[in-house]
């Protein structure tokens, strides 16, 4: 009860009005079958397309038109936002769920490119998978929220975060202004899996109402969570450099799991997370479905609470 009206007094003042009670009993359980579904769409582009999905090669864009088509086929506002990076025409994915107030503007998204030594699968075709599914289940429910729901897939981060960064600077101030929280979602399919969200104070612009909600998304499935300080090292640092609260949750990369995290979430203690981090391992066999179920769960729970759905 403490932690809801703390959270109503600082989202209250910042995402416009949200009922976070009637919001978390109305959160969907997402469809892992679905996100896995994506991935091995994600997989099969890689596969058709060098065994990648990186910045400037055809699987790049290949994975952009397959999430499009899903996401116009729900009736969301699509538009692909162009930029040059490298050499090459770059390509960010935006899509608006065109109700709730336009003034209020919540973003949720992830990168949907690999690095070009792999597919990318965990990295992070399962962010911008669960991102794809919880898009999806809002169609399918026809949500009405109070506040306006838009989604970005990000290209060119393996090479800087450039797509996430050209897409905020594109923005007026004003437009910028609109954006009251940013949630991102880089890796949630780790086959070691952590279930980290972001540290508020571990990164500029971070968000202590959204990382609370965020932990009680894993709370109520059961699941402890640790904070992790991801500073600059994903998409949501561009929103954070422009003033914007961020958020986001975490399953884990190069980093080896310890004994403590190991009893606490099973697993392997001495191993990465994600033993195929950048490399050509990080296929559809190098995710865990039920880190991938659980992390896209609580991509719902916080969406649903931050809309107002
Ligand atoms: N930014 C990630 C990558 O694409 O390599 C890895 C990462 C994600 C690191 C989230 C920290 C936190
Ligand atoms: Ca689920
Ligand atoms: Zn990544």
């Amino acid at each position: 009860m403490k932690l809801l009206a703390s959270m109503l007094l600082v989202l209250g003042a910042t995402v416009g009005t949200v009922t976070p009670a009637n919001a978390v009993a109305a959160a969907p359980d997402i469809p892992v079958a679905n996100v896995q579904a994506h991935l091995a769409e994600l997989q099969r582009i890689a596969t058709a397309n060098g065994g990648n999905r990186a910045h400037g090669r055809p699987g790049y864009r290949a994975s952009l038109d397959f999430v499009k088509s899903k996401l116009d086929a729900a009736g969301y506002q699509t538009r692909i936002h162009q930029f040059t990076a490298s050499g090459a025409t770059g390509y960010n994915l935006i899509a608006e769920w065109p109700y709730g107030d336009a003034n209020n503007v919540v973003m949720a998204g992830g990168h949907l490119d690999s690095v070009s030594r792999g597919p990318g699968i965990n990295d992070n075709g399962s962010g911008s998978a669960g991102l794809l599914e919880t898009a999806l289940t809002v169609s399918r429910q026809n949500l009405r929220p109070t506040n306006r729901l838009r989604f970005g897939w990000w290209g060119a981060e393996e090479l800087g975060l450039l797509g996430s960064t050209a897409y905020v600077n594109s923005l007026t101030a004003a437009q910028r202004g609109v954006i009251k929280a940013y949630v991102n979602f880089d890796m949630i399919g780790s086959p070691n899996p952590a279930y980290f969200v972001y540290s508020a104070s571990g990164q500029p612009s971070g968000s202590q109402a959204i990382e609370d909600l965020l932990e009680r998304g894993f709370a109520a499935k059961g699941v402890p969570t640790e904070l992790t300080s991801v500073g600059g090292r994903s998409d949501h640092a561009a929103f954070a450099r422009a003033g914007i609260p961020v958020g986001g949750t975490f399953s884990g990369a190069e980093v080896r799991k310890t004994a403590a995290q190991a009893q606490k979430w099973g697993g392997t203690s001495g191993v990465a997370f994600d033993r195929c981090y950048h490399q050509a391992c990080d296929t559809t066999s190098n995710i865990n479905a039920t880190s991938l179920d659980r992390h896209s769960d609580v991509i719902a729970y916080a969406l649903w609470s931050l809309i107002g759905a």
